[in-house]
């Protein structure tokens, strides 16, 4: 770059000096807010009288926090240096070896070796353990950067050298140590999981607001507890990350922190190898109102920053592109002299007394603690709205040659000897030449100066950190009488399940012990699903209450918002309403007071739309109800293919804990409300439940009698009606679920009346529990050959039934299809497979074939195989029940 380009006329230039001296010398004699106040008078100014006025929301490229502002550091600095290399060394030797005992095993060296620092000023001086006064830190530590936070718990004693050597074996011995954060492997460790990029940061925003709304609600007391999340630059690309931004400053959340880990890499190469992602990223989180910590330049350079009276310094930082950060941190002294301060000659006199090993060695930010420490400490004081702080750091930093701030550093997973003693060097480690060679692991006696001081302070600031509680729940359980209504049926009045879920949740509400511990979760959505009567009895929350008169105010039903309000209105966000969901869910672990979420949502916009997110809550062994909403791909009319859910149920189907339920009848909905309270908080299982609803109204029959409904109903069948006929008559069964029971009801009718056969009819409350007790089963007697078998839930209930079997839905053919071959009969699957239609509900079952007289045919066409009619019959029922043999398969139009 030429000197002249990098050489600002308008320093030079007299007009330009007065004004900049007139500003110096306000903020001399009456202080920067005065200089602040004016300058604002100078925008307004300018802003009438022209139009070009630019517009920024970022600073120059410089630490914001600067030297006289920063506290003295408040620990033993030469300590925690020695404690930080020993974890640096153990983190690196734990992926070494994992790689060195079977190839391809992975982790990374490369994230943590840049974050260091970051963390470990973090744990000798931030983040609260479980018994702070405060209740502990929330933290979301970055994924790939786990193997510190390993090795630190070993140097912390709290896991031994079996489990280290085991990292990444989840199957060995000891259990192993998991690749990354996942408590569903690691229950009293790690509080949530994050590594799948994005979720870490949105769920710490929620997770925030979420501590804010138990405040509010007087349910946890007030307290300074922090939510930290820390994430890499590259991770910022995703919409999760940032999706969520605008929420904690509009709500005042000045108890989050994100702490943005900017090595300017992420795996493939730089970030933003031609712009610059912390400018970038500043303009974005001052724009919508965050607290931006930069901390970019180690203390070396405040010397030189202080001398730069011009700016030059301050603007040729600005100047630099990342891709050309990144290679300074490679290229040596010499390069840097050459290509940073060369760009003018006042620059390169500035640094003319130091060596190029000087100038190579200047620290950034994010690896000085003494930085760290001061902008931590201003993000944990700052108040009235969130702190991001942007942090640069080198990946890779201390690897050297073998990984230092190259593109391939994120995949750098073994060190050869000459490295390892480079490392050893550079660090410090009290390892013979001998000993080093193998990567072994390394940590102070447990009465050595090290120990006890990184054990006292963790004593101090209240335990070890990550640690997640394991224990029984404190949810009160509902009154017994609560589901009592709903099993007598709608006597005659038409509903939907949707109604009765509603219903269901309003008398949860209401109940006075479990009442409070509720939390309705809705992504606008609540007045699809007739839950707008909740806005006033129960409230929205609002943090800062109610400051207008909504325009409903005269309405009984008024939009009513309060400070205390307890359902949550995410706006339209389902991403964001999973997240509030997992922190309400989890709150039993991470604040040891259990609240029971409903997340109701579009069921076609959750489980596609934020699957990541639900597999996030299963990690994260969240209990609460979702519930997928105007569900059904015949059962929505209107609305078209983006609309119409026929699959969540499948997709629900791969999440090993989530429970997932197609109810038809309200008694359904009741019972496996109840169960599901019970299995989750008495029984204190780690499983989350997914209801569909439908918005079909029909009439809801009493409960059928009999402890075997009560119990089908929660594993997933039981008989509903029998046919009223002789043993001698062909007999099919017909299985449904949701609302295509009815459909089935309906062909049991039509199979009466037209054709002489006799239906019954079971609800499906469940094809995957049904799947899942089947499986468990098929494993149990193979593993015992020649014992008593066990028989599938399923196998039992059909057993010595007459005839074949016809299963029918709302969703894809897979599901029933799922449990087919557990049947003891012939098999006949009906689904609605294929892109959804807007039309009504009646053209959609036709169309998609599952109504009644595609059930009607399905049955005569298996008896007719089965031998038991002929199949004439069959295919006179095509012309008599109005069906097009030739239509197009609506599975693929
Ligand atoms: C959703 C998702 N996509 C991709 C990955 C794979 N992945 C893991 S780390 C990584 C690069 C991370 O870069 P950055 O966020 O800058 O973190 P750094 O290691 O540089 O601190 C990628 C692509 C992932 N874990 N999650
Ligand atoms: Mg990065």
């Amino acid at each position: 770059m030429s000197t002249d380009a990098v050489r600002d006329a308008h320093l030079d230039d007299p007009e330009m000096r007065d004004w900049i001296e007139s500003l110096r010398e306000v903020m001399r004699r009456s202080g920067t807010a005065r200089a602040a106040e004016l300058l604002r008078s100078l925008q307004i100014e300018a802003q009438r009288n022209s139009s070009g006025l630019p517009v920024t929301s970022t600073t120059p490229y410089v630490n914001t926090i600067s030297r006289e502002q920063s506290p003295a550091y408040p620990g033993d600095r030469e300590m925690e240096h020695r404690i930080r290399s020993i974890v640096r060394w153990n983190a690196m030797a734990m992926v070494v070896e994992a790689n060195q005992k079977e190839h391809g095993i992975g982790g990374h060296i490369s994230t943590y070796s840049s974050a260091a620092t970051l963390y470990e000023v973090g744990f000798n001086h931030f983040f609260r353990g479980p018994d702070h006064p405060s209740g502990g830190d929330v933290i979301y530590f970055q994924g790939h950067a786990s193997p510190g936070i390993y090795s630190r718990a070993y140097v912390e004693r709290r896991i031994n050298a079996p489990q280290v050597h085991e990292f990444r074996r989840e199957l060995g011995a000891t259990g192993g140590l998991t690749s990354y954060p996942h408590p569903w492997l690691m229950p009293e460790f790690w509080q949530y999981p994050t590594v799948s990029m994005g979720l870490g940061p949105i769920q710490a925003v929620y997770q925030a607001r979420f501590l804010r709304y138990m405040e509010n609600r007087g349910m946890l007391p007030k307290s300074d507890r922090k939510v930290w999340a820390f994430l890499g630059d590259g991770e910022t690309d995703e919409p999760e990350s940032l999706g969520a931004l605008t929420l904690p400053p509009r709500e005042g959340l000045d108890n989050l922190i994100f702490v943005v880990n900017c090595n300017l890499q992420r795996l493939d190469g730089p970030v933003r190898g031609n712009g610059q992602i912390v400018q970038e990223l500043e303009a974005l989180f001052r724009g919508v109102g965050w607290n931006v910590i930069k901390l970019l330049w180690g203390s070396e350079w405040d010397e030189l920053l202080e001398r730069d009276t011009e700016g030059l310094l301050t603007r040729r930082m600005g100047q630099v592109v990342d891709g050309e950060y990144q290679k300074y941190s490679v290229a040596g002294g010499a390069y840097i002299r050459e290509r940073f301060w060369g760009a003018d000659p006042r620059l390169l006199k500035m640094v003319e007394h130091l060596s190029d090993d000087d100038l190579w060695r200047m620290r950034l930010g994010g690896h000085d603690m003494d930085k760290v420490y001061a902008a931590y400490n201003a993000a944990t004081r700052h108040t009235g709205s969130p702190t991001v702080i942007l942090a640069r750091t080198i990946k890779g930093y201390g690897l050297g040659e073998a990984g230092e701030g190259k593109n391939i550093s994120h995949q750098q997973k073994a060190l050869n000897e000459r490295e390892l003693l480079e490392f050893r060097d550079r660090f410090a480690i009290p390892l013979s030449n001998e000993e080093v060679v193998g990567a072994p692991l390394y940590r102070p006696a447990e009465d050595s100066p090290e120990t006890m001081y990184l054990l006292d302070r963790r004593r101090v600031l209240g335990g070890p950190v990550p640690s997640r509680y394991v224990g029984p729940s404190d949810l009160p359980r509902p009154s017994e009488d609560l589901f009592d209504e709903f099993r007598d049926g709608s006597a005659g009045r038409e509903a939907s399940t949707t109604v009765v879920f509603v219903r269901v949740l309003s008398k949860l509400l209401r109940d006075k012990s479990l009442g409070p511990r509720v939390v309705p979760i809705v992504p606008d959505e609540a007045r699809t699903f007739g839950m707008e009567p909740l806005f006033r009895e129960f409230g929205i929350y609002a943090q800062a209450g109610q400051l207008y008169e909504p325009v409903d105010a005269d309405n009984l039903l008024y939009y009513r918002e309060s400070r205390d309000g307890q359902m949550l209105e995410e706006g339209i966000t389902e991403a964001g309403s999973i997240s509030s969901f997992i922190a309400a869910g989890t709150s039993y672990a991470t604040s040891r007071h259990a609240m029971l979420p409903f997340f109701i949502f579009y069921s076609m916009f959750g489980m596609q739309r934020v699957g990541d997110l639900v597999w996030a809550a299963g990690d994260a062994r969240t209990k609460g109800f979702l519930v997928g909403g105007t569900a059904g791909r015949t059962t929505l009319p209107g609305e078209g293919l983006q609309h119409q859910d026929g699959h969540s149920h499948l997709l629900a189907s791969a999440v090993p804990n989530l429970i997932a339920y197609d109810p038809a009848y309200a008694y359904e909905i009741a019972e496996i409300v109840r169960a599901g309270i019970e299995r989750m908080h008495v029984r204190n299982e780690d499983v989350f439940y997914y209801l569909t609803v439908g918005n079909e109204n029909y009439v809801h029959p009493p409960m059928p009698q009999g402890n075997e409904v009560r119990d089908g109903i929660v594993r997933g069948m039981y008989r509903l009606s029998v046919a009223d006929a002789p043993i001698d008559q062909p007999h099919v069964q017909l299985l449904a679920s949701g609302p295509i029971v009815n459909e089935a009801l309906r062909a049991q009718a039509l199979l009466a009346e037209q054709f002489g056969v006799a239906a019954d009819v079971w609800s499906v409350t469940s094809w995957t529990e049904l799947r899942r007790d089947a499986l468990e089963a098929d494993r149990w007697n193979l593993f015992h050959p020649g014992d008593q078998p066990h028989v599938p839930f399923i196998t039992s209930l059909l057993a010595g039934q007459p005839g074949p079997v016809v299963a029918a839905s709302d969703y894809v053919k897979t599901l029933p299809d799922g449990v087919s071959k557990w049947a003891p009969s012939p098999f006949v699957t009906l689904g609605t497979d294929g892109f959804g239609r807007s039309a009504s509900r009646a053209e959609l079952r036709d169309f998609f074939e599952v109504d009644a007289k595609h059930i009607a045919l399905a049955a005569l066409y298996a008896l007719g195989r089965a031998g038991t009619i002929p199949m004439t019959t069959a295919r006179n029922a095509i012309t008599r029940l109005g069906i097009d043999p030739e239509r197009p398969n609506p599975a693929t139009r």
